[in-house]
């Protein structure tokens, strides 16, 4: 499947920058010590809470999930819109951290006011953007210009920005390791990305679904949401997340051949996650795997999978796991005639009328 002249050109060329894109990212961090600098500032002991809308909400709960991990402390992921609508079920006193790749998305703004001016709380931002509003309203602010995109949809500024917070994260939790295999990660994922690009591609192009679910647990949990989002906004599929073992309760009534199942599998939860995929397997649906490895109970109940092959620790693949999702929502667009770089009732930023 060749790409028409103007169609998709900018999304493709920002999935297959991640690795660079994360270098970059990584190095500019490391050159001003700003992490280590917010580290030093930020309060300690205290429940850290990740907000951001969209693309950037489904990244706070990997980021969040990733900060227990890695310092031990409280956190949870919300979307902006229940800290403005609900603000009595919002966990003050906290940190909170808001993610937006723009910097002017209403519902991020509106929270970030609440949170300084009402709340007297000193967030912390990080965005792709230069020069935007959230940068005048939050108390500390981490800027990925390298990461920013053309495009509508989030790809390389979801895994930088989740990358970058995983940083923080290491660096708060004392994970020296953490840090340096963030550093190692780019180049193997670099190494890898040819053969999940054409994994994907074929996959895409051979097969189409007429739905498609995505499961995962722990720090996947939010990776497969951000899968299901990619689908749905560049192919205008519908697709459907759920943790791995709450597909059992319910959910796997629709399972089929026409539902292609992705299994985005953990090293904690393995067993239990393949058992998942082998009883969806025997109910006939259409099974992907993303698996670090891949072994003969996965090959056994995968019609299709991607093996990552990486040697970092679980959390550290969380950013890696996300990109053959970007690439299936691509390439399954491209399939049905669409242009992911325009995604159909999409804006690249959603600003409200009133703020
Ligand atoms: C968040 C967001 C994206 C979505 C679309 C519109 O933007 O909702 O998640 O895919 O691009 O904007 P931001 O606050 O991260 O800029």
């Amino acid at each position: 499947m060749d790409l028409k002249a103007g169609v998709g050109g900018h999304t493709i060329a920002e999935i297959l920058s991640e690795p660079a894109t994360w270098k970059l990212c990584l190095k500019a961090m490391e050159q001003t010590a700003e992490l280590q600098s917010l580290h030093e500032k930020l309060p300690r002991n205290i429940e850290w809470v990740f907000i951001g809308c969209g693309s950037s909400f489904y990244l706070a709960q990997a980021a969040s999930a990733s900060w227990t991990i890695l310092t031990g402390g409280k956190s949870r992921a919300l979307p902006a819109s229940e800290i403005t609508l609900f603000p009595q079920l919002f966990p003050a006193p906290c940190q909170p951290v808001l993610i937006t790749r723009s910097g002017y998305t209403s519902e991020v703004l509106q929270a970030a006011e609440y949170l300084e001016e009402r709340l007297h709380l000193q967030t912390l931002a990080i965005t792709c953007g230069t020069d935007t509003p959230i940068e005048k309203i939050a108390s500390q602010c981490i800027r990925l210009s390298a990461a920013d995109e053309k495009s509508t949809v989030m790809t390389r500024s979801f895994t930088s920005m989740l990358i970058t917070l995983q940083s923080l994260a290491a660096i708060r939790g004392e994970r020296g390791e953490f840090l340096n295999v963030l550093r190692k990660l780019p180049d193997q994922v670099a190494s890898r990305l040819n053969t999940i690009h054409s994994t994907i591609k074929s996959l895409a192009v051979s097969r189409a679904f007429a739905d498609y679910v995505f499961l995962g647990q722990g720090p996947f949990f939010g990776i497969a949401q951000e899968s299901m989002l990619k689908v749905k906004e560049m192919s205008c599929s519908y697709a459907q997340c759920f943790h791995t073992l709450e597909f059992r309760h319910g959910p796997k009534a629709i399972v089929s051949p026409e539902t292609l199942i992705t299994f985005i599998i953990s090293e904690t939860g393995f067993a239990a996650e393949v058992a998942v995929l082998e009883e969806i397997k025997k109910l006939g649906g259409t099974t992907l795997v993303i698996s670090n490895v891949c072994e003969s109970a996965i090959r056994r109940a995968a019609d299709y999978f991607v093996e990552l092959s990486l040697d970092v620790p679980e959390a550290a693949r969380a950013a890696a796991c996300v990109i053959p999702g970007q690439l299936l929502g691509f390439y399954t667009g491209i399939k049905k005639g669409l242009n992911p770089d325009e995604p159909r009732n999409l804006s690249r930023v959603v600003m409200l009328e009133t703020r």
